[in-house]
């Protein structure tokens, strides 16, 4: 039987971004947290048949639209990408954004701006619009916080590196210049997913990472290595490792945010402070620390997140489960 799903595809800052507007499957559950993990547990076989090679590629990532469970709210978001279902994607959120408001998949409640309901909580937009186009999405985030400071891992053929794990959405392990570590611009994207796939597996048989609000937020997905911006205006700049062989070609929105909270916990960043990241590309995002929160015990900041993306294209994509590769594959 062949199965048909109707993507609108772009990118956000250089990372793909593919919205499925038609042909997602119905969930149950009373948020997007539940409806995530119903999701997770019978149609994953979606997700990988959308994201991986021969539909997607290692860096796919997208998501699906739903009614908001809140009538305050304007869509539900359920995030897919190559390294799973995320509770949040910033990349991906600008993205999604743009395209529904460009292909008139919502009516926004309040022009200008929208209430979008995300695993991982709350998540208000405002963007700006010139006719047809939207020129800028600017997300403000979930609570974040700086969740361990200075573990130490035994990286194999890197050696011992000191990292900070921080929540943006996802958690995240922080490598900051360090002895025997100096800038992400000293090697190659190849030699970076070796450690990082390497350091996660290490971080997460070693210690547990959980969301103090939800408990199926929890595992560290995502690693940043980080090193000194090329661009005069950019703040920092970062390279965010993801699945099995990704590097994020955007900022990365809740990379960004994880790094925002773990600055602001340094004490290098306070309420009302810009940051903008740069990415492996040399795009940008404009972060913000729009406030100070708590989750749970954690002292938290809420960010903002600006940026900008476009469609590349319409795409009918078939998931036919006499194919061999439907579910997709990876090299
Ligand atoms: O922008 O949050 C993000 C993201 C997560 C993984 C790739 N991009």
């Amino acid at each position: 039987m062949n199965k048909r799903f109707f993507c609108i595809d772009g990118h956000t800052c250089g990372n793909p971004v593919r919205l499925v507007a038609g042909g997602g499957p119905l969930l149950s559950g009373a948020n997007m947290s539940e409806k995530r993990q119903h999701f997770i547990r019978e149609y994953d076989w979606i997700r990988k048949g959308l994201m991986f090679e021969p539909r997607g590629h290692d860096m796919m990532s997208g998501s699906i639209l739903y009614p908001p469970s809140d009538s305050n709210n304007d869509i539900g978001v359920l995030y897919i990408e190559t390294s799973g279902c995320l509770p949040m994607c910033g990349h991906g959120t600008i993205g999604t954004v743009t395209f529904m408001l460009e292909e008139g998949l919502v009516v926004p409640k309040v022009k200008g701006k929208l209430r979008l309901e995300t695993p991982a909580g709350l998540v208000k937009i405002d963007y700006e619009q010139e006719g047809e186009k939207v020129t800028s999405v600017k997300l403000t985030n979930i609570p974040s916080y700086l969740a361990a400071r200075n573990i130490t891992v035994e990286c194999p053929d890197f050696g011992t590196l000191q990292v900070d794990v921080a929540y943006g959405g996802n958690f995240y392990a922080i490598i900051d210049p360090q002895d025997g570590y100096n800038d992400m611009a000293d090697y190659s994207a190849l030699e970076l997913i070796g450690w990082s796939r390497a350091i996660r597996d290490y971080m997460n048989n070693n210690f547990s990472f959980v969301h103090p609000n939800d408990e199926t937020i929890k595992g560290m997905s995502h690693l940043m290595w980080t090193g000194k911006p090329t661009k005069k205006d950019s703040t920092a700049r970062n390279a965010v490792f993801y699945g099995e062989k990704a590097i994020d070609r955007s900022p990365c929105g809740t990379g960004t945010s994880a790094r925002m909270a773990q600055w602001a916990a340094q004490g290098k960043l306070e309420k009302g402070d810009e940051f903008v990241h740069e990415s492996i590309i040399g795009s940008q995002f404009i972060g913000k620390v729009e406030d100070t929160s708590m989750v749970g015990d954690f002292d938290a900041i809420v960010p903002s997140i600006k940026g900008w993306a476009r469609i590349t294209g319409h795409n009918n994509i078939i998931i036919d489960d006499e194919d061999p590769y439907a579910h997709g594959f990876s090299v």
